[in-house]
């Protein structure tokens, strides 16, 4: 085993796909393994997530990452060289141990999170074997749903969308391949019908690769979705599922959320979701309210009965304790999963872990700052989740994720199974 012994570790300074600075850490094993993480970043974040450090001077307008940088080479090298690449937990709680913060505020979470993704992948190739693989074994065959964001709004486009994500399940399908087809299908269809309605200027793209049409309702949204799978010939509801993120923290102002043009309270605001789920083949929302309400996410579960399941991601940013705390309180049916949210995939997986014993549901997911790093295919293949987030079906940082997963079902030449709608019933 002393071939996964880590022998050389270096962070760089590279650019995410918003051209912000971000962390990348290259990790080199005695064996010759090399293994490479790249950290994301988000632009709506919980309050509670872990701290990624920028520099705040005049370089990048503030978002350098020069100190981040600094914390790998200067204390999270020396600390984790000579350790074993191959128990990668170890290495994490090392990181841990020396950053000593509740939120990762001293070495920062880009710093901790892309050297955690540069362990792991340093040990996967030093053992020859595909991250997932190397993390799920031979159990790993389930090539998850993509739950693709083709109409941004919010935070990740420049339009009056209060919602954030409208998106596309393609689970019509018996391949992952197969899904994807029918998604891009879908996807173009939605730029026609979009550029037809709106002119040419609908079509320009947010953050995740979806369009940012000029629209003003939420329901617009929702009906170009249906539109757009019938034109292309296929089943809103049998085919395609819909989900929205709607990142609520970020249009809660003053004790009201500004949704569609008016003020809502809490309690109108879930009647528009119950409305929604049963007008349109809404199965999952994602923070439906703002993340200091749980008590709506309670009530709103309590109202759909299971007819859409609800999911914390600012409410519940990847940490075990919080994801139990509402599970356990009947606030969410599962949670969204991002390494960076909480710092090392040790700590993601241990809430991924939590989910599937307490019968939840575990969405990898990208961020709207995202890289060409691939590592969130393999982790959702790798713990079996069955559904993955990583925008639309276009732009590189989005496209990387959907084809390192076709690699990935070729490789597993027929032994592989895609996760269908069944990814979304609650156990
Ligand atoms: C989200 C994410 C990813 P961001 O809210 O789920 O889609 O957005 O990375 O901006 O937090
Ligand atoms: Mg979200």
């Amino acid at each position: 085993m002393s071939e996964f012994v880590i022998e050389h570790v270096r962070a760089l300074q590279v650019l995410d796909s918003r051209g912000d600075p971000t962390v990348e850490v290259s990790v080199v094993t005695r064996g010759g393994g090399c293994g490479r993480g790249i950290a994301p970043a988000g632009a709506s974040r919980g309050l509670r997530e872990a701290v990624e450090l920028r520099d705040g001077d005049k370089r990048y307008l503030g978002r350098g990452v020069g100190k981040a940088v600094e914390a790998v080479n200067k204390y999270i090298a020396p600390a984790i060289t000579g350790m074993s690449s191959y128990r990668f937990r170890d290495v994490d709680r090392r990181i841990i141990e020396i950053d000593g913060t509740p939120n990762k505020s001293r070495l920062g979470a880009n710093a901790t999170t892309a050297t955690s993704l540069a362990v792991v992948n340093a040990a996967a190739d030093t053992a020859g074997l595909p991250l997932f693989e190397f993390l799920g074994g031979r159990l790993a065959r389930v090539l998850p749903v993509p739950l693709m964001n083709v109409i941004n709004g919010g935070a990740h486009a420049g339009n009056e969308l209060s919602f954030q994500e409208f998106m596309i399940a393609p689970v019509g399908a018996s391949t992952f391949s197969e899904a994807l087809r029918i998604a891009v299908e879908v996807y173009k269809t939605l730029k026609e019908l979009l550029k037809r309605t709106y002119g040419p200027a609908a079509i320009n793209v947010g953050d995740e690769g979806g369009f940012a049409p000029p629209m003003k309702e939420t329901r617009e949204a929702l009906e170009a979705l249906v539109k757009a799978i019938s034109e292309a010939g296929y089943r809103a509801g049998e085919d395609f599922l819909l989900a929205v993120d709607a990142a609520a923290s970020q249009f809660y102002s003053g004790g009201a959320y500004l949704v569609d043009g008016r003020r809502l309270g809490g309690d109108r605001l879930l009647e528009l979701y119950v409305d929604l789920v049963a007008e349109f083949p809404v199965v999952s929302i994602e923070d439906p309210f703002a993340e200091d309400q749980p008590h709506y996410f309670r009530e709103l579960k309590s109202a759909l009965r299971g007819r859409a399941l609800i999911i914390g991601d600012d409410l519940t940013v990847t940490s075990a304790r919080l994801v139990s705390e509402y599970f356990s309180g009947g606030a969410i049916d599962g949670a969204i999963i991002k390494v960076n949210q909480i710092g090392t995939l040790t700590e993601a997986e241990e809430s991924v872990e939590l989910l599937r014993r307490l019968g939840g549901k575990a969405i990898v997911s990208h961020r709207s700052g995202e890289t060409e790093d691939v590592s969130i295919a393999h982790i959702a293949v790798a713990y079996g989740t069955g559904l993955i987030k990583s925008g639309a079906p276009a732009r590189g940082e989005r496209t990387s994720k959907y084809n390192e997963l076709l690699r990935i079902e070729d490789y597993l030449s027929g032994d592989s199974r895609y996760a269908g709608a069944g990814a979304f019933r609650r156990s």
